[in-house]
């Protein structure tokens, strides 16, 4: 009897560990908003590496992408977990977007084909993530229905949000409009390309994990 409590205990305490090890964070938004850059740039000041590739042309990354174990500090603190990005979700995909970026028709649609998975993996993974942290382009309205669908979601599924108004370096980009569109949240500026404001959204991290 005793012996089983102490399985069960011990159990327990490694499952409590493993959760604590394994917290996941997503990246989510719209396509082009800058979720592989900001990842890059997450990657290359803790670990000195990338993550992933990163395009002008829409869909760039069309599968999960996952860096275990980052580990990053600031102001004394210390905080551990796997950083994931997703898929850019869209509602309308059409090669012929992409054949207008200079792609022939087979790898346009090639392309269309594996962005629409895509978008189904990001939301399928939406379950797993214990935090998120949506990247919009600060320069675009925010008041558009993949925003709106996808923090609506995490909102009905209780997962910790932040949102990053990204590619403040551009002369149009707007965070008012951002923190209008969402009071609810915190709202961070920040240019994932140049890195500005950075701290302030590694700070937001240790309020969000
Ligand atoms: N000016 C500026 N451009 C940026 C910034 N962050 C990203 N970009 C550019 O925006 C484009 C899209 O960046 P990605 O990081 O590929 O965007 P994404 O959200 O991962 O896009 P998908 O993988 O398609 O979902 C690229 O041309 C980037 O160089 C930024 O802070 N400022
Ligand atoms: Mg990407």
């Amino acid at each position: 009897m005793i012996n089983l409590l102490k399985k069960f205990v011990n159990k327990v305490l490694r499952d409590l560990f493993k959760r604590k090890r394994h917290v996941k964070l997503g990246l989510y938004g719209p396509p082009n908003g800058g979720k592989t850059t900001l990842a890059n740039r997450v990657c290359q000041d803790w670990l000195g590496e990338d993550m992933g590739s990163v395009s002008n042309i829409a869909h760039e990354t069309r599968e999960i992408q996952i860096k275990e174990e980052i580990n990053i500090k600031s102001n004394g603190k210390e905080l551990t977990f796997n950083l994931v990005d997703t898929p850019g979700i869209a509602t309308r995909i059409d090669y012929e977007d992409f054949m207008k970026s200079g792609m022939k028709e087979k790898q346009a649609k090639e392309r269309a084909k594996e962005a629409t998975k895509g978008v189904i993996d990001s939301i399928k993974w939406l379950d797993n993530m214990d935090s998120v942290v949506v990247v919009l382009d600060a320069t675009k309205d925010p008041y558009s229905q993949v925003n709106i669908t996808i923090i609506g979601n995490l909102q009905a599924r209780n997962i910790p949000v932040a949102i990053i108004a990204n590619k403040i370096d551009l002369k149009k980009a707007n965070i008012e409009v951002i923190k209008a569109a969402f009071p609810q949240y915190e709202v961070i500026g920040i240019s994932a390309k140049y890195g500005k404001n950075i701290e302030d959204f590694y700070e937001q991290l240790f309020k969000l994990v």
